[in-house]
């Protein structure tokens, strides 16, 4: 008999019911991952920078380039640490540590030290030399500590925007080394550094989103309220975030809307709109309508700017006029649409466009009123709530946080999926534990195992009790209840044995096929060798996609968003062999990847190419990551049945190699 025991160690077992709130959850968690192993890259970078500004007084030339590209070395390698970088120390201390690669003894210390004590002794005598806003200057582009060096020792810059006043004034030009063409080049590069720093990740801002648009729902005298804008459309990265609020009080909303606890500074405040800074740094917008013009409003400042400008064009030439308080009849000024945004499409004759295809990317030519192409297109297009099952779970045999029962228990009662892949990594992996032939083996049994329990019945059944307490401790409501225990057949759940297969340089696998042969799927990613060539990179992709035990790669492009750009591929390439050999591409839907991007999956569609829409959970309340992947899946036009795992598991099995 298997029995489900939730360690008492782990403290996020009981999830929320609300989509939203497993999101504010696993923020919270996920948050603290990220920021132990940022905080950590940042410092070793910083101490990289700082030593190479402090170039002149180290002699030794060669042993300062060594020592500098050691520390950047090791910052990579931790961006990159799939999994916690405290813990890691925590669980197996210094020589966890060591086990990174790129990470000597020297570096390793001093990881430890600030784990321990929060600070690096060596950063901050550094740091004491130079009274400069270090973090001003750390990863800017173009300009080097060489640069800034020569420019501190002659001019009082001290931040990124001393340095760029000193740029438009011409004070650079002048000092050894900086001609008129290099100071504007600087100029351009803290520009686009300025632009790009203001971009948030969807996933990072989407707790506080819903947490705003609570509390503006929340208001007297609100009767709607919708966050707008690049959220909307589910954009990766979202620049500012806009509420759209109907109120016949814009007043007291605005007032409301400025003295929230989030905000930092008011921008701007007037009749019917407010602009913010939030704590996070966030921008935002708010304009308050009238019910009559909230259709034209929606439509408006959902944007995107590209699409708005074409609808305005397209009404310009039906002598209409098209702004956001209404589509206007150009002869009679009379207005005739505005409370309804899918009236106001219709107007314009067209089908209303859902937010996400929004881009002025074909949409308008397409979506015609009538046309049967569209309505056949966004009947198939794929729903929030359409993925049956996930293709990229970790358990805690390797990285993971919690046991295969367990997520499998989350999948099922939280997150309604009928299937799940447990996709450990494989041993090539060391740093996280990748499970080696044996140990695959002896998982792909031992799920065998309980999906015979699940079969007969017993392998959810303690499962319940254990809900059932929870759920009178926190006072349920009966609703709640009969949600959760239900009309659900829980044995109707299927775990899948898996693996998420390391590609090698040559793209070979480190798992040989008769052994991967024996597991229900594969997915196969790479995670090491970035920087080869993008012919070589792109081979290493095709020989595994070739590979008849690879039914799908995963992350295919390896980008992480505002970190890097993944490595060089040849994507319509990739593409091709993809279809050829019948190997699924995956979405992968944490939000930091999102890989697939859009235009990518809409290319994979275009060429006929499978895909997965998978969360990459390494906790079950990742699972919550699903939302994002559809929201992208949604901004490359995809179909219920351009994603497979859509389908029951039988019918997935099926279309496999
Ligand atoms: P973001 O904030 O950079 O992630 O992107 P958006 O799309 O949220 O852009 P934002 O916040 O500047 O403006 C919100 C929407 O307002 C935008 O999607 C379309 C509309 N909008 C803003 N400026 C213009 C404009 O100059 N012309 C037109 N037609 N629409 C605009
Ligand atoms: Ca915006
Ligand atoms: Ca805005
Ligand atoms: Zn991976």
């Amino acid at each position: 008999m298997l029995v489900l025991i939730v360690s008492p160690t782990s403290k996020n077992t009981q999830l929320p019911k609300q989509n939203d709130e497993k999101i504010n959850e696993y923020q919270r968690m996920s948050y603290n991952v990220k920021l132990a192993n940022v905080e950590i890259s940042d410092i070793l970078r910083k101490i990289s920078f700082l030593l190479e500004l402090d170039n002149d007084i180290d002699n030794n030339k060669t042993n300062l380039n060594f020592k500098n590209r050691a520390y950047i070395k090791a910052a990579d390698q931790i961006d990159n640490l799939p999994l916690s970088i405290t813990s890691l120390y925590e669980e197996r201390g210094i020589n966890g540590l060591l086990q990174i690669p790129s990470i000597g003894k020297a570096i390793s210390s001093k990881i430890e030290e600030y784990i321990k004590t929060g600070k690096i002794e060596y950063y901050e005598i550094l740091k004491s030399k130079y009274p400069i806003k270090v973090d001003d200057f750390v990863g800017l582009e173009g300009i080097g500590p060489k640069t800034l060096r020569v420019i501190i020792d002659k001019l009082p810059v001290r931040s990124l925007s001393d340095l760029e006043k000193a740029a438009r004034e011409g004070k650079l030009n002048g000092i050894s080394g900086i001609s008129k063409k290099k100071e504007e080049r600087i100029l351009k590069r803290i520009e686009l550094h300025n632009i790009g720093k203001k971009r948030h990740l969807l996933g990072d801002i989407y707790p506080l989103v819903k947490q705003i648009e609570k509390y503006l729902t929340n208001l007297e005298n609100v009767s709607i309220v919708t966050a707008v804008g690049s959220f909307r459309r589910m954009r990766e990265t979202i620049g500012d975030i806009d509420f759209l609020v109907v109120s016949d009080n814009p007043d007291k909303v605005i007032n409301s809307f400025v003295n929230m606890p989030e905000v930092k500074e008011i921008l701007s405040k007037g009749d019917t709109k407010a602009f913010i800074k939030l704590n996070n740094g966030l921008d935002s917008d708010l304009l308050v309508v009238p019910k009559e013009s909230y259709g034209a409003a929606l439509q408006y400042f959902t944007g995107s700017k590209e699409h708005g400008i074409a609808l305005r064009r397209l009404a310009q030439s039906n002598a209409l006029r098209l702004n956001e308080w209404g589509l206007f009849d150009n002869k009679s000024n009379q207005k005739i649409s505005g409370e309804s945004e899918e009236q106001l499409y219709n107007k314009l004759g067209l089908e209303w466009i859902p937010p996400e295809l929004r881009e002025n990317r074909g949409e308008i030519e397409i979506a015609k009123k009538g046309s049967k192409e569209w309505q056949e297109k966004m009947k198939g297009l794929l729903k929030y709530g359409d993925i049956k099952g996930d293709l990229q779970v970790h358990s805690n045999s390797t990285d993971g946080k919690m046991s295969i029962e367990e997520m499998a228990y989350f999948a099922r009662t939280n997150f309604d999926l009928d299937y799940i892949a447990i996709t450990d990594h494989t041993k090539s992996l060391r740093i996280a534990r990748g499970l080696d032939e044996q140990q695959l083996l002896d998982q792909a049994h031992k799920i065998q195992e309980f999906n015979d329990s699940i079969k007969s019945g017993t392998f959810f059944v303690d499962l319940n009790k254990h809900d059932e307490e929870k759920q009178v401790n926190r006072k349920t409501s009966n609703n709640e209840k009969k949600r959760i225990k239900g009309d659900r057949n829980l044995g109707d759940f299927r775990i899948l044995s898996s693996a998420e297969v390391n590609i090698l340089s040559d793209g070979s696998l480190d798992i040989p096929n008769n052994i991967l042969d024996k597991l229900d799927i594969v997915g196969a990613a790479i995670h090491t060798n970035f920087s080869q060539p993008i012919d070589v990179q792109t081979n290493r992709l095709i020989k595994a996609a070739q590979n008849p035990s690879v039914d799908i790669v995963f992350h295919p492009t390896g980008r992480i968003i505002n970190k890097r750009d993944g490595y060089p591929v040849d994507i319509p390439k990739l593409m091709t062999i993809a279809k050829e050999t019948n190997t699924i591409l995956e979405i992968d839907s944490h939000y930091n990847r999102l890989d697939l991007r859009d235009e990518y999956i809409r290319m994979a569609i275009q060429n006929d190419v499978k895909l997965v829409v998978d969360s990459d959970a390494h906790h079950p309340l990742h699972y919550a990551f699903l939302e994002f992947g559809i929201g992208q899946a949604r901004r490359g036009w995809a179909g219920r049945n351009d994603i497979l795992n859509t389908l029951p598991v039988s019918e997935l099995l099926k279309k496999l190699k």
